[in-house]
């Protein structure tokens, strides 16, 4: 249980030093997963004389970034977004590196809750003598960790779902047309999005409807490779992208898009457990990477994907840090149900649609009591066009 800087009243100096560290950690989102973004600071009488980020996954962490970018840090204080590792992964402990170093304090945002860290790292700095203060700008800190946060604690990703709605919130009419409710603009930041997570999930609902090819489509990087084919942003870091289908109770045509291209772009279907061997070895010839789950309850089986896309068991052998939900509300509503909606990207465009049977974007089962809605806290409002996106994060 540490003592909370914001319950001692969080000094100025501190907190904006603390906030670079935090920003400096965010220029690694996108490289550094399954790991943490980190930053650090090094500090010496108000004046910044080194600093560091974790910059890929594999490399060397925050802190030796930033001690080597620093001649020498004796008496200085560091300011690092995580607590300093103590254990011997793939570089050796940053505590270490920070001892020998001779910085005089150390000031922690968040501390780990790896549990070959979990405030190890702070015990060894204050056994060496160093001063330590945590929980600085703590929740700008765990707001840049959300992703790891969960997945350390709870073994899955984060779960960011994207709907596109009517001002009156369909995301159809009633007939089921639902291309195209927002404009260009609002589409490319989907694709943005998309660039960003490790897979998109859809339900087969959407793929009957729709045949979709959850493909990367930006402008800028469309030269590089075509639609369909896999998207270089992504080829050049740790991960890329994978296509997830939820096909509880039927499986995808070998007919449809995202079967033809599973060769190019990965392609998972997470199949319930009726369905026959025999089908799934069909799909596996078309290089459709198949799991069948124990389980045929929707809940359950969002359960315990979550749990093996979380895992380093996963077909990409690498635990897998962020998914988004692209639909159907079918899909989207069992992710409700199951309280995995960690992030929602609601882009909603000027139109109304109306009809008692045109649908919301989260279908069955849904809440009886307010009080058991998902609550997420606002985090962002932008406008494309004559759309707007929210953002909203747990
Ligand atoms: C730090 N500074 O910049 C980061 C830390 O696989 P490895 O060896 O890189 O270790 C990953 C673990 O190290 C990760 O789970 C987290 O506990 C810590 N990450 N620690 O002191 C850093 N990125
Ligand atoms: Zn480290």
């Amino acid at each position: 249980n540490e003592p909370d800087a914001t319950a001692n009243g969080q000094s100025a100096e501190d907190l904006r030093w603390m906030t670079e560290a935090i920003d400096l950690a965010s220029l690694g989102r996108g490289q550094v997963e399954p790991n943490p973004p980190v930053g650090c600071v090094l500090v010496r009488d108000s004046v910044c004389i080194g600093k560091g980020y974790h910059q890929r996954f594999g490399g060397p962490h925050a802190e030796v970034e930033a001690l080597s970018d620093c001649a020498d840090a004796t008496g200085a204080t560091a300011y690092v977004s995580l607590e300093p590792c103590c254990h011997h992964g793939k570089t050796p402990p940053c505590a270490d590196a920070l001892i020998r170093a001779q910085v005089a304090r150390v000031v922690v945002s968040v501390v780990d809750p790896f549990d070959q860290v979990d405030g190890g790292g702070i015990e060894r700095l204050r056994s060496a003598g160093i001063e330590v203060t945590t929980g600085v700008a703590k929740e700008a800190g765990e707001d840049l960790l959300g992703a790891y946060l969960k997945r350390v604690r709870t073994g899955m990703p984060w779960v960011i779902a994207k709907w596109a709605m009517s001002l009156d919130g369909r995301i159809a009419t009633k007939t089921g047309e639902s291309k195209w409710i927002t404009g260009p603009a609002a589409r490319t930041a989907v694709h943005e999005l998309r660039a960003s997570v490790d897979a998109i999930a859809v339900g087969m609902g959407t793929v009957i409807a729709d045949n979709p090819l959850l493909t990367v489509r930006l402008p800028q990087i469309a030269d590089a490779k075509p639609p369909g084919g896999t998207n270089p942003k992504i080829a050049s870091s740790t991960r890329q992208l994978v296509r997830l289908v939820y096909a509880r109770s039927r499986l995808p045509d070998l007919q449809t898009q995202l079967v033809q291209t599973a060769s190019e772009t990965p392609t998972w279907v997470i199949a319930g457990p009726q369905i026959a061997n025999a089908d799934l070895a069909k799909l596996a010839d078309h290089d459709v990477e198949t799991w069948q789950c124990e389980s045929s309850d929707p809940i359950e089986m969002i359960r315990q994907s979550l749990l093996w896309l979380g895992s380093n068991d996963n077909p990409r052998g690498l635990a897998m840090t962020h998914l988004m939900v692209e639909g159907g509300s079918q899909l989207l509503g069992s992710f409700a149900a199951a309280r995995q909606l960690d992030e929602v990207h609601a882009f909603i465009a000027g139109k109304c649609i109306g009809g008692r049977d045109a649908p919301g974007p989260l279908g069955d089962p849904g809440v009886e009591a307010l009080t058991d809605a998902t609550s997420l806290r606002i985090s962002r409002l932008d406008s494309f066009d004559n759309d707007v996106r929210l953002i909203y994060r747990r």
